[in-house]
């Protein structure tokens, strides 16, 4: 479905949804030079990558992960997308932008399904060991709002936000997607009741991005390449 700049849904949703310039987007102005480094499908095959500062995006199968990825770093391909739930399989590293401002993205597999064990056991590794992540973005489809699955997501996810040292050694930051989905007289009552489960299940976990990869021009996606750029600023 697509939709157009005077769209009901974005005038109910773009005052909170202009971005902010507070630092650099330029390391996303250079699209052809966004590379996939490495797959890693053991905590042994992740790979170090010189330490460049690192964001992951995490979510339930199929709420647009690698779709929302591929928009933000202006490609169309670059990642694989699938209408079948479940094809990631990995840990998928990216590198973006020209020296020196280069930072890694990593798209992860969807959580809340079969072989969750497996991969929930890398993912947790990597994200307690890495040391240069900085923000975990959690995504969370408008169309399906939230289950349990994306609660005990959550609730996981927060209790490595403060490491023994009493230290946050990375930030989490929740993101809506596919907001064209939601008829516009329903967007505000779906958004607020999102929101508050999110703040109730995470207090610590940053307000939603909303977002749209399918809106013409896509939605909220300067908004999260500025937040990208913001917690990667060196
Ligand atoms: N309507 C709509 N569909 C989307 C949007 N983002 C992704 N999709 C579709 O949702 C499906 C799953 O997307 P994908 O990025 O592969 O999800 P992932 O499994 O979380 O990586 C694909 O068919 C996408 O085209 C969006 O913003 N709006
Ligand atoms: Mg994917």
């Amino acid at each position: 479905m697509r939709f157009f700049a005077h769209h009901p849904v974005i005038r109910c949703l773009g005052a909170h949804n202009l971005p902010r310039r507070l630092y650099s987007t330029s390391v996303f102005d250079h699209p052809n030079a966004a590379q996939f480094l490495a797959a890693a499908g053991s905590t042994e095959s992740i790979p170090k990558l010189y330490g460049l500062p690192e964001i992951v995006v995490t979510g339930r199968a199929n709420c647009g992960k690698s779709t929302l990825l591929n928009a933000v770093l202006g490609r169309k391909t670059l990642l694989r997308t699938s209408k079948k739930a479940g094809r990631t399989r990995e840990l998928n590293f990216y590198g973006v932008g020209l020296e020196p401002g280069k930072l890694v993205v990593v798209d992860a597999p969807g959580y809340g399904e079969r072989g969750r064990a497996e991969w929930g056991k890398i993912f947790d590794h990597y994200v307690q060991t890495r040391k240069q992540l900085r923000r975990v973005y959690i995504l969370f489809n408008a169309k399906n709002m939230m289950n349990a699955a994306d609660t005990q997501m959550l609730q996981h996810l927060s209790s490595f936000l403060i490491s023994d040292r009493g230290q946050q050694p990375f930030t989490l930051q929740s993101v809506i997607t596919k907001a064209d989905t939601v008829p516009p007289e329903k967007v505000d009552e779906v958004i607020s009741s999102m929101r508050k489960q999110i703040w109730e299940a995470a207090p610590l976990c940053l307000p939603p991005v909303i977002t749209s990869a399918a809106m013409s021009p896509p939605f909220g996606i300067d908004k999260i390449r500025q937040n990208i750029a913001d917690v990667c600023r060196r």
